[in-house]
Order: C-alpha cells, then sequence, then structure tokens
C-alpha cells in the first residue's frame, strides 16, 4: 500500500469538536492517529492499526511501549497492541515466513472515524490482502479481509473481523498481543485461567495445568487452551480486566531478564513493567472460516469499572 498522505488523511478522517483525532507524521516516517476524548486519548500507528497508548483520564497507560522500541516501516514494534494474523508464532510449515504473520508490520487503510454520541471515538481501519504486495500475496493468496474497530472510551473496546473472500475455507491463526503497563511484574497476579491446560513454549509445547492463579517469577510463555474467560491483572496499584468474545485462547509471556536482554528492545528493566496477556485463536483452537463467512475476535479493556463492558 502507497503512505498516505498526512494532510488527506486529516481532511478526510480528523475529529475537532468536543473529540478530537488527528493524524500526524511518527517516528521512522509511520503515520500516527491521536485521539482525546472527556474519557480518554490513545495514539495508533497507521503501521499494523497498532494502539501505542491508552491513557483512561486520571490513569497512567494502560499499555506498556518498549522505551526502546524502533520505529521503521516492515518492522514489528516492541510494545503497544500488535495484531498477530492471519497465523500465531511460527508459520506452521514455512520457517521463513514471519513470526505471527504480517498484519503487525503493513500499512492498514482508515475507513472511517466516528465520534459517537456517547462521548466514545471510533476509528476503523482495514487490510486487504489482496492489494498486498507480490512478496506478501506470495506468502498469502488466499483473499482475506480484516476489519478492526477501535473504540476509545473509559474502556478499550477491540474488534477484529476477518473474512474469507474466498472459494477454499480458510484457516485462522490471530491473537491481539497486548503488552500490558504494570508496576511491578513480581507483585502481579493473573486470575481466570486456574485449572485451564496450558501449552508451555518454554518447556518445548509441554502440555500442563494452571494450579491457582498465576504468578511470574521468571520467564513465562504459554498458550492457555479452551480459555473464553474473561482475566483480571491485578498488579497492587490497579486492577484490569479483560472480557473477550470469539477467542479460545489466552497468550501470557513475560520473557523475564535473561531473553530480554537478549532481545534488545525492551528496555533496561522492560519485563518488569510489562505483562503479555493476549486474547487469541492459537495452536489447537485456531479456526476455520468457510468462504463468504467472517469470525470476529472482539476484546474490551477496563481498569476495574466493577461491571462489565462487553454485554452478554
Ligand atoms: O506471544 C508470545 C510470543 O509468541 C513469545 O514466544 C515471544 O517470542 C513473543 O511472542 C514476542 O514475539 P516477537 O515476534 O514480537 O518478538
Amino acid at each position: 500500500m502507497n503512505m498516505p498522505d498526512i494532510n488527506d488523511l486529516n481532511k478526510n478522517f480528523s475529529i475537532d469538536s468536543n473529540q478530537h483525532l488527528n493524524f500526524k507524521m511518527g517516528d521512522g516516517g509511520i503515520p500516527l492517529v491521536e485521539i482525546e476524548n472527556e474519557f480518554a486519548t490513545a495514539v495508533i500507528s497507521l503501521q499494523g492499526a497498532h494502539v501505542l497508548s491508552w491513557v483512561p483520564k486520571g490513569e497512567e497507560d494502560v499499555i506498556w511501549l518498549s522505551a526502546d522500541a524502533t520505529f521503521a516501516m516492515g518492522k514489528s514494534v516492541r510494545g503497544g497492541i500488535p495484531i498477530c494474523w492471519p497465523w500465531f508464532g511460527a508459520h506452521e510449515s514455512e520457517s521463513r515466513f514471519p513470526a505471527h504473520g504480517f498484519a503487525r508490520t503493513v500499512l492498514w487503510t482508515v475507513k472511517q472515524t466516528r465520534a459517537l454520541d456517547n462521548g466514545e471515538t471510533q476509528i476503523l481501519f482495514q487490510l486487504d490482502t489482496s492489494k498486498l504486495d507480490e512478496t506478501l500475496q506470495a506468502i498469502w493468496s488466499q483473499a482475506t479481509l480484516a476489519e478492526y474497530t477501535i473504540t476509545i472510551g473509559q474502556t478499550l473496546m477491540l474488534e477484529l473481523t476477518t473474512s474469507n473472500k474466498s472459494d477454499k475455507p480458510l484457516t485462522l491463526g490471530q491473537a491481539l498481543h497486548t503488552y500490558f503497563k504494570i508496576s511491578d511484574i513480581e507483585q502481579t497476579t493473573l486470575t481466570g485461567l486456574e485449572g485451564k491446560d496450558y501449552l508451555d513454549k518454554t518447556a518445548g509445547f509441554e502440555r500442563k495445568v494452571q494450579a491457582g492463579s498465576i504468578v511470574i517469577k521468571q520467564e513465562v510463555d504459554r498458550i492457555y487452551l479452551q480459555t473464553a474467560d474473561n482475566v483480571v491483572i491485578d498488579d497492587v496499584k490497579r486492577k484490569i480486566k479483560i472480557e473477550k468474545k470469539g477467542s479460545l485462547s489466552t497468550v501470557v509471556w513475560n520473557p523475564w531478564q535473561e531473553v530480554a536482554n537478549k532481545m534488545g528492545d525492551l528496555g533496561k528493566e522492560g519485563y518488569r513493567h510489562m505483562l503479555c496477556v493476549e486474547s487469541a485463536n492459537a495452536a489447537d483452537d485456531i479456526i476455520t472460516i468457510a468462504p463468504d463467512e467472517s469470525h470476529t475476535l472482539q476484546v474490551c479493556y477496563s481498569v476495574y469499572v466493577g461491571r462489565p463492558c462487553l454485554e452478554e
């Protein structure tokens, strides 16, 4: 996709009322959209439709972005909410294909922006694989449309709809690979996955069962299977609730110090202040979408508001 012009984006999509939504050029020559309304501020990169920041009013950022993150076209960003799509992790047969798919390293198209009556601000992105360049078409030839709606308010709502535009069944793996900002990993508990089966990537994907809530004192890299459940991160200072629909797996990742040091872009003590809790369909939970059908993965994040933010 060609680089969109910032002036054109602002002419067609900016909002300047009691809500603000504006485009600007970000680091690495990658356009960003900045949003502010009565509830929150947010920053989203057009590469990967990648949420980099969501700050509900009166709160700290809920999303962690590495101090050493680099911004360059075609390179994934360490932090924020990368979209892993249309596969999660390593490609099942081609090791040279990019890890976590290609959605996070291509520009998405802005289709619509809306100032909602309730004061929230919405932006709709699209990624049409039939419009990708030849290199990417060579690794993903099946016509597939991703539509991603981000609603910024007191809660952050993300809806990723995948439509199979081809005449063959589509196999989809995916994750919203969210890096949550936490005060201290050693004080943090993750609840909602007790008793669930998981694949432990640090032990060659051995299948294990979660005993009790999750506390992290070392590298953790796990795919919890058949987990449609909501989860809560409690870092003592605040609780972040993750509600979801259309997601059967939950990935939990913290690289801990040694792996983080080797990664080079996680920041000096970055691993202490991030925890990835990813709403996914991965491993045994990948999904099949029939021709002309679609699937929606929906998540809603809230800093503890004590009421559901997704309707039952
Ligand atoms: O979601 C967990 C994981 O798959 C880990 O295994 C870890 O490697 C991480 O994602 C980061 O992947 P990335 O490709 O962004 O370096």
